[in-house]
Parts: structure tokens; C-alpha cells; sequence
């Protein structure tokens, strides 16, 4: 990769800002994509950075997401905190749930955030490192779009369905992890199509279930859950607690109603938020302090934590800018023209 400039992570932000304003969308929900992208790009998460402005153009010319969404909470004072996102991009219904479940969950030690009608295209790490922030720790999970085969099977039926889970610590960065269900987010495959790439075996199967590293095959075919039967049981959890609990659709019913795999999927998600001190109450022990030995212990094994690349890169990108590509940055120029 021939990087040619380095982008100020706010001059990266801006222009990513400017191409959904011109592209149709409110400031408001211009500003959030442009905050999750441009934390993508920082972080180094590529299937998840500037790769996915493209999608969400063909998306909203499509017709499938509504530019100026205006995102409706709903905080009855229960533990249930209800975004209705109005078929808008998941970033701006999120930021406005984002203080009501904070609210709820420090008065009730336990809450949740279910956003419905969301077009989720991003990663989910900012949502629970927003409750990190707070000192709460957080799951979040969403379905997708029908790519991924049970295990056993051969045909599509769940979406990659990401999982990312944080926790506070009492300095430092928070321990987070955010994946996918399948063995790499479909963006991965993307990528390596775009750069005619083979994919390593064991990710995907063809359309007569052989394995695939051909990317095209792959994306033809069905992603593989990792971790086997366990990934599969793990997807088809996020496809209930996701779906159908939250009255929202299944991937294969997101697939369904989109009708094609290159476009973005309208689904929901859900945010579990808890006050880890308040679950602790009367117990033994600092439950902060008690995570710190256990990280320490991982850590003394010689092995990493997750997330620990992105925080390097984080760290990285913030003093020395967010290396592009001449492809990258001619590809910013030109969804900014159009
Ligand atoms: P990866 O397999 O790249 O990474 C998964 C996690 O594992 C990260 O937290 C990563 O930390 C950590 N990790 C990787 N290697 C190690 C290691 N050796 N030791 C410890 N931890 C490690 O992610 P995926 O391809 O599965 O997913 C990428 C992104 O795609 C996610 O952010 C996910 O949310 C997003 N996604 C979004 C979807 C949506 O519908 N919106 C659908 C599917 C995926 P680190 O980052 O530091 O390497
Ligand atoms: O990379 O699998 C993926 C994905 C689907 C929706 C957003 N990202």
C-alpha cells in the first residue's frame, strides 16, 4: 500500500461530512457518519473506514435510506430505552439514545437501547466505548443481511452479525472487543476482491459449498460462522435478541425486503448497558480492580489484548494524521463531485 499523505483526523472527518451533505443528508446525521467513519479510518479498521461511503451513496440513491431522518427516543422509565430511527443511518439514532440509556442504566444498575429501522454499516466499538466513557460496561450486536451459512449448512442465512463487548478501566483504554460472527466481516472480503486478493481458505464456501479464495466466489457463495457450531448458536443469538425480541427484522428477512446483497441492510440493534459497580454492591472486592488482574494475567502470558491495535493506531493517527492512498483520497475527491 503506497500511502501519499497523511489527513489530520478532523480535515478526514470534515470532508467525509461534506460528501453526505452534498449527497442529500441532514447535518446532523451528516456529522455522525462522518464521526463513526472517519474513528474507522483512525483506528485503522479499513473494512469499516472511507471503503463504506461508497455503499451508503448507493444505498441512499437507492432510495432504501431516508437522507434527513430524524431519530425519535422514547424513555418511559423503564429499563427499555426505544430509538426509532426512522429508516436513517444507525449513527445520529444512536448519539440520541445514547444519554437515556446512560440515565437509565445509573438508576437501574441494568438497561438496554433497542434502535429500530436503522440502516448499521459501521463497527460497533463506538458504541460501547461510548459507554466505557461513562464508566459503564456494554454489548452491543446487530443482524445484517442473509451471507453467512449455519454450520452444517451451505446457503445463506445469517448476516455477519457483529458482537462487540467494553469494559472501563480505572486509566488507560478500555478493554473492548468488537467482531463478527462469521469468520471475518463480509467488508474483509470486499476488500480483498478490490485488490484481487485471494481470501485464505476457510472462510467462505461457493454456491455448491466447496471452499473458496476466490473472493468473488465467496461473496457468490456463503461466508462460514467461526467458531463452528459455536459461532453458528452465537449468530443465530444475535439474530433473536436483535430480531425478533426487538420486534425488528432477521437478516434473512433485512435480505428479504433490500433485495440485494450491494446495498445496505435496514435492520435493528440492541445495546445492553451495565453499571458494573452497582452489580458488584455488598460483594467482595473492587470489580475493577479484580478485571485489572485478570487483563494483567492475559497480558503476562505474552498474549494481546483485543483492540490493543486499534488503540496503537488510534494513538498513532492522532499525532501523525490518517495515511491514504492517491486511490483513497482520489476516491474522497471524487464522491465529493458528485
Ligand atoms: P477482526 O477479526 O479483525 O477482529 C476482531 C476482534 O478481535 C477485534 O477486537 C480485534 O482487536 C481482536 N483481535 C484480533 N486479533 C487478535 C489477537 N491476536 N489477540 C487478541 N485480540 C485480537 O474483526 P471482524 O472482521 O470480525 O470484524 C471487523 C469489524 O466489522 C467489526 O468492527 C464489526 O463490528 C464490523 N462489522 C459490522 C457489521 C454491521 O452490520 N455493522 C457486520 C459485521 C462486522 P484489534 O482491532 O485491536 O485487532
Ligand atoms: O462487513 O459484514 C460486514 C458488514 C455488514 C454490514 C456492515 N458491515
Amino acid at each position: 500500500m503506497s500511502i501519499v499523505t497523511a489527513l489530520p483526523v478532523a480535515e478526514l472527518t470534515d470532508r467525509i461530512e461534506e460528501i453526505f451533505r452534498k449527497a442529500g443528508l441532514s447535518i446532523a446525521q451528516s456529522a455522525a457518519i462522518a464521526r463513526v467513519i472517519a474513528a474507522g479510518e483512525q483506528d485503522a479498521c479499513k473494512s469499516h473506514g472511507i471503503y463504506r461511503i461508497e455503499g451508503c451513496l448507493r444505498t441512499l440513491k437507492a432510495g432504501k435510506v431516508v437522507p434527513c431522518a430524524e431519530p425519535v427516543a422514547v424513555a418511559d422509565g423503564s429499563a427499555i430505552v426505544r430509538v426509532d430511527a426512522r429508516q436513517g443511518f444507525a449513527p445520529l439514532a444512536f448519539e440520541i439514545g445514547l444519554p437515556h440509556l446512560v440515565e437509565r442504566t445509573r438508576a437501574l444498575g441494568l438497561a438496554a437501547l433497542v434502535i429500530n429501522d436503522c440502516t448499521h454499516f459501521s463497527a460497533l466499538w463506538p458504541e460501547v466505548e461510548a459507554l466505557t466513557e461513562r464508566g459503564l460496561a456494554g454489548l452491543a450486536l446487530c443482524p445484517s443481511y442473509s451471507a453467512v451459512a449455519p454450520a452444517g449448512g451451505q446457503r445463506p442465512l445469517f448476516g455477519t452479525n457483529p458482537m462487540a463487548f467494553g469494559w472501563p478501566r480505572p486509566s488507560g483504554a478500555p478493554y473492548v472487543f468488537d467482531f463478527a460472527t462469521s469468520m471475518v466481516a463480509r467488508g474483509e472480503i470486499e476488500l480483498h476482491r478490490r485488490a484481487g486478493q485471494p481470501i485464505p481458505e476457510g472462510w467462505a464456501i461457493d454456491t455448491e459449498g466447496a471452499p473458496a479464495t476466490d473472493p468473488e466466489r465467496a461473496l457468490a457463495g456463503a461466508l462460514l460462522p467461526f467458531g463452528g457450531h459455536k459461532g453458528s448458536a452465537i449468530s443465530t443469538m444475535i439474530e433473536l435478541l436483535g430480531g425478533p425480541m426487538i420486534g425488528d427484522f432477521t437478516s434473512a428477512e433485512a435480505l428479504g425486503v433490500l433485495g440485494s446483497t450491494s446495498l445496505l441492510p435496514r435492520h435493528g440493534e440492541l445495546i445492553l448497558a451495565f453499571d458494573v459497580e452497582q452489580f458488584a454492591r455488598g460483594r467482595p472486592g473492587d470489580p475493577l480492580a479484580r478485571a485489572e488482574v485478570l487483563f494483567d494475567a492475559i497480558l503476562g502470558q505474552g498474549a494481546r489484548l483485543p483492540s490493543q491495535r486499534r488503540f496503537a493506531a488510534r494513538a498513532r493517527t492522532e499525532v501523525e494524521g490518517i495515511p491514504l492512498t492517491a486511490a483513497e483520497l482520489e476516491q474522497l475527491d471524487r464522491f465529493a463531485r458528485l
